[in-house]
């Protein structure tokens, strides 16, 4: 008997974008510079000197951009705000023209029946906070909210789903600890600091919310399930580490008000005293969590590895991504189901997912042909169809991404998008997961039954 894939009327069909990838003109029309900004132009940072100058030039081309988005039948587009557009330095001034844009943005995809879902820290902290100390001061807790209620005063009779944060684990591993992403600092001190200032922060913005907002709004965290490579006592003790670190650093003080107990054996002596007050501004009620699932990881002990003392084992069996992520699609349905088992019944969307291949060069008027992200993406549609079997209440998916795009400190060569850019000419081309994704989309998911 085949397998059936319909989804649950109601489910919602998105994909998903954020500012400083695709928008480019980061200045334009008043804006100030924000970490990103900087961290691109400092030599040796990105990779092929890549930067956010242009990018996708959405900033100018967001209504052809749209109708893409209804060529594939979206229900819904998750963009992020770029803050600084906002406000220059971060709090006090706004500035109109920047607010417009995303007036303007969420105007166009109303008009053509796509619902907006704005995530409001996508990374791209205004500079002038960093200068302030970013996130490692507590007052961001505040600079945050009182730009949240900025956006939900001027957009939230139109955007019926806000997002505080999209996943503060990259912001303080990349940000904080390694220094390979903006801020690009380096120290086992700061990250946990950032982390829990990143995480007062949301909540303060949920708590903005239920003043000045009337629909829904969540926050967004990245998951990769943690397995262990062996069942001896010392991988069980790395996983369960690399676990906490990863997956409940910043769920558990959002959901349940506390930090796990491994992150103390995690960062030693670096682990700072948290007023106990601080939890009752993390755990705000969530209307939705949205969970980005890319990849999973196989965990073992290793002593040298600082400061997990974890790594992770490579899985030759599986076919492996161009960023180096193994594909393991039923890795998202233990995201869901663990997610639910720990956290509780939650409405969940999956706010990211989508892989990055090869593509070949394109042919004018022909889609491009990308078969393994075809594979990629029915795989997991097909998943996260099972976790609905499962029980779990998920609500939505969006892919990542609509269209190639800055992958951050990777720059433009790791695509990502349902439509090839060439970012010479700025044309657009639809790529064969495009057309499956349009297919799932008007038939509900049917149109993964016959593969
Ligand atoms: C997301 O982050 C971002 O939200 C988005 O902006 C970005 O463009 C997109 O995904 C693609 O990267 O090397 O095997 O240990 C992704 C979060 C965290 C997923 C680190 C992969 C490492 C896997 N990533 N993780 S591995």
């Amino acid at each position: 008997m085949t397998r059936r894939y319909r989804f649950p009327d109601g489910f919602l069909w998105g994909a998903a974008t954020s500012a400083y990838q695709i928008e480019g003109s980061p200045l334009a029309d008043g804006a100030g510079p924000s970490i990103w900004q900087r961290f691109a132009h400092t030599p040796g940072m990105m990779a092929n000197g890549d930067h956010g100058n242009v990018a996708c030039d959405h900033y100018h081309r967001y209504k052809d951009d749209v109708q893409l988005m209804r060529a594939l039948g979206l229900q819904s587009y998750r963009f992020s705000v770029n803050w600084a557009r906002v406000l220059p330095e971060g709090t006090g001034r706004v500035n109109p023209k920047g607010l417009d844009f995303y007036s303007r943005l969420v105007d166009e995809l109303l008009e053509n029946g796509i619902t907006p879902n704005a995530t409001l820290f996508h990374w791209d902290l205004p500079a002038a906070l960093d200068d302030r100390g970013g996130w490692l001061n507590r007052d961001s807790a505040h600079w945050f909210a009182e730009y949240a209620a900025i956006m939900f005063k001027a957009l939230d009779d139109r955007v019926p789903y806000w997002s505080t944060l999209n996943e503060p684990w990259v912001v303080v591993d990349g940000g904080y600890l390694n220094g390979t992403l903006a801020p690009g600092h380096r120290s086992p001190f700061e990250a946990p600091i950032a982390a829990h200032n990143l995480m007062r922060a949301s909540g303060a913005g949920i708590q903005a919310y239920r003043a000045h907002g009337k629909h829904a709004i969540g926050v967004v965290f990245n998951i990769e399930p943690k397995y262990p490579a062996s069942d001896s006592a010392e991988d069980l003790a790395a996983t369960r580490r690399a676990n906490a670190y990863m997956n409940q650093q910043f769920a558990d003080p959002a959901l349940l008000g506390s930090y796990p107990a491994e992150l103390v054996e995690v960062y030693g002596d670096a682990w700072p005293d948290f007023p106990p007050d601080d939890f009752r501004l993390t755990k705000q009620p969530v209307d939705f969590v949205g969970l980005n699932y890319y990849t999973r990881a196989v965990v073992r002990h290793d002593a040298n590895a600082f400061p997990l003392r974890a790594a992770p084992v490579p899985q030759p069996q599986h076919t492996r991504t161009e960023t180096g992520w193994e594909v393991y699609e039923q890795g998202l349905v233990d995201m869901l189901t663990g997610f639910r088992e720990r956290y509780g019944d939650i409405p969940l969307y999956i706010t990211e997912n989508g892989s990055a291949f090869y593509d070949p060069p394109t042919v004018e008027g022909e889609l491009l042909q990308d078969p393994l992200r075809v594979d990629y993406l029915r795989k997991h549609l097909q998943a996260a169809h099972r976790a609905i079997e499962a029980g779990v209440d998920l609500r939505g998916y969006y892919a990542w991404s609509l269209l190639d795009n800055l992958e951050w400190s990777l720059g433009y060569a790791k695509r990502f998008g349902l439509y090839h850019v060439d970012f010479a000419t700025q044309k657009r081309t639809p790529k064969a997961t495009a057309k499956l994704y349009a297919g799932v989309i008007a038939s509900h998911g049917e149109a993964l039954d016959a593969s």
